[in-house]
C-alpha cells in the first residue's frame, strides 16, 4: 500500500491544528502508521528541503522549520501521495481552495501550516529520512473493507 510523508509545521503545533490535521486524514480513509513530535535539527531541515537550497527563501525556511516543535507523520492508502496533497492545498494558502488545510488555516506561504510529499520518490526519501523502519507500525483498520471495496 501507498505511504507518504506528512508534517504539521510548527505554526501548525502552535496554533493547536494537529488534532484537526490529524482526523482529516483519518476522517478520509487514510492510515497512520507512523507519529512524533519533534525537535528538527537545522541538518535535517536542511536535507529534507534540499531541492530548494539555492533558493531565496531556504534560510527562512531553515530558521523556520527548526523554530518549534513539529509533528511527524506517516500515513497509507490508495493514492495516499497525490490525494494527501490536494488535501493540503495550494502552496502559497492564498491559492489554496477553500476546504483543503492551507485555504481554511493559513493565509502567509512562510507559515502553511504543514508539508506533504509531492512525489512517490519524495515520499520514500522522506520517509526515510525522518523515520526509523521500527518506528513505523503496519496495521490494518476494522474500518478497511467500509473505505475499499
Ligand atoms: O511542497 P510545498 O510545501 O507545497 O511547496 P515547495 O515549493 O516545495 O516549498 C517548500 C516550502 O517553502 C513551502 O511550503 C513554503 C516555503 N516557500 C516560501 O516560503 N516561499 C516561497 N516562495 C515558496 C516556498
Ligand atoms: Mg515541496
Amino acid at each position: 500500500m501507498e505511504r507518504t510523508f506528512l508534517a504539521i509545521k510548527p505554526d501548525g503545533v502552535q496554533r493547536g491544528l494537529v488534532g484537526t490535521i490529524i482526523q482529516r486524514f483519518e476522517q478520509k480513509g487514510y492510515t497512520l502508521v507512523g507519529l512524533k513530535l519533534m525537535r528538527v535539527s537545522r541538518e535535517l531541515a536542511e536535507q529534507h528541503y534540499s531541492e530548494h537550497k539555492d533558493k531565496p527563501f531556504f534560510a527562512g525556511l531553515v530558521n523556520f522549520i527548526t523554530s518549534g516543535p513539529v509533528v511527524a507523520m506517516v500515513w497509507e492508502g490508495r493514492g495516499v501521495i497525490a490525494n494527501a496533497r490536494k488535501l493540503i492545498g495550494a502552496t502559497n494558502p492564498l491559492n489554496a481552495e477553500p476546504g483543503t488545510l492551507r485555504g481554511d488555516f493559513a493565509v502567509d506561504v512562510g507559515r502553511n501550516v504543514i508539508h506533504g510529499s509531492d512525489s512517490p520518490e519524495n515520499a520514500e526519501r522522506e520517509i526515510n529520512l525522518w523515520f526509523q523502519t521500527q518506528e513505523l507500525v503496519p496495521w490494518e483498520p476494522a474500518f478497511t473493507s467500509w473505505v475499499y471495496e
